[in-house]
């Protein structure tokens, strides 16, 4: 295949960067410089871009010969797909790869939080340990779990959940009777019935502050919050302040409203346990992440057929 001019944005990950510019001219993209992109705009034929990027439809209108904007990541809620559509570009991403990592990292925020692990670790560095004893932790083993979003994650967070004797519950917009877990129709319904709460959506305006003071209010003070959708599915003020006045027990959290800055109530508080956005973050997984974003980016340069199109892409270009 000749070489293309692909534009990557910024933070995108060093695998998918370094696949493209073995086969490629690669621009990165600063958003602060207009005159750099200006200079290349009208040969970019491919859109590089992360589960984070924000990607306005602003920017494809400046990019005149572009086929395909293929995503690291499953995550898309930062690209203007409807714009994309209408330009008949497809969006890809990485969907599949990576659920079992972001289920572990689900299920091990949960211990965490729930044993004091975070705490206990810090209490032994420290040299505590001679000196006091730890406060009890909540036993995980038997509980309730309940799931916001049963699609591919969080039907493998079930299936974990289970292994630890769980009862599960889910919540989605669309009920699955296939699933055998109980079914609530709204966040709220299934705070109130379950002790762990686990928010595993996708981000955008259709599920912004869907966990809000009043789901906080019904998941309760024994209760805990474990994210790792987006940040914005959460209400962090709501939080932070459930968290502040024991209107909940604790939180694990993978994903912020404004990474990478977490808000520093959060930083001292014993009951939460902080991790960076790091869910599909081991090797094998981000190898597989970069293959396939990858070869999502071939396809679309050369028009094969494209391996994993997002689902408006599938639908309504008949992908
Ligand atoms: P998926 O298979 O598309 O599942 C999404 C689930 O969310 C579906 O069950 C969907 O069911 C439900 N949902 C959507 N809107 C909802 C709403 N308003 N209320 C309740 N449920 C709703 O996606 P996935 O592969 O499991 O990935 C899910 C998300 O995880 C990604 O989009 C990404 O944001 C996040 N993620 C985070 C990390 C990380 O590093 N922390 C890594 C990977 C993914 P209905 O359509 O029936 O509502
Ligand atoms: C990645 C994610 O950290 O897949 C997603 O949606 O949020 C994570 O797997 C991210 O995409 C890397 O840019």
């Amino acid at each position: 295949m000749p070489k293309s001019d692909i534009l990557v944005m910024p933070k995108v990950h060093p695998l998918y960067v370094a696949a493209l510019k073995a086969e490629h001219n690669v621009h990165e993209y600063n958003p602060a410089d207009a005159a750099d992109l200006a200079a290349v705009a009208s040969r970019i034929t491919g859109l590089a871009a992360g589960g984070e990027s924000v990607v306005p439809g602003a920017l494809i209108a400046q990019l005149p010969q572009l086929k395909v904007v293929s995503v690291f990541g499953v995550g898309y809620d930062g690209i203007d797909v409807p714009t994309a559509i209408a330009r008949r570009i497809p969006v890809t991403h990485t969907p599949d790869v990576l659920t079992d990592d972001v289920a572990d990292l689900a299920m091990g925020l949960t211990l965490s939080v729930a044993r004091n692990i975070a705490q206990a670790d810090q209490h032994v560095r420290t040299g505590q340990w001679p000196k006091a004893g730890m406060r009890l932790g909540r036993k995980v083993s038997g509980s309730r779990m309940g799931i916001v979003g049963l699609g591919r994650i969080g039907s493998a967070i079930a299936k974990r959940a289970q292994a630890f004797g769980m009862s599960v519950a889910y919540t989605t917009r669309t009920e699955r009777p296939d699933s055998g877990f109980a079914y609530y129709p709204s966040a709220a319904a299934l705070a109130a019935n379950v002790d762990f709460l686990v928010v595993i959506t996708p981000g955008g305006q259709g599920t912004k502050h869907l966990i809000n003071a009043d789901v906080l209010k019904a998941l309760g003070k024994h209760g805990y919050l474990i994210n790792v959708a987006r940040g914005s599915v959460v209400d962090e003020a709501a939080l932070v302040q459930a968290l502040t006045d024991g209107t909940i027990a604790g939180a694990g959290l993978d994903v912020f409203a404004d990474e990478p800055n977490v808000p520093q109530a959060l930083w001292t508080m014993p009951h939460v346990v902080l991790t960076p956005h790091m869910a599909s973050a081991t090797h094998q997984t981000r190898q597989a992440m970069a293959d396939l974003a990858f070869a999502n980016m071939q396809a679309g340069l050369a028009g094969t057929p494209l391996l994993t199109p997002v689902p408006e892409c599938r639908a309504q270009m008949g992908l």
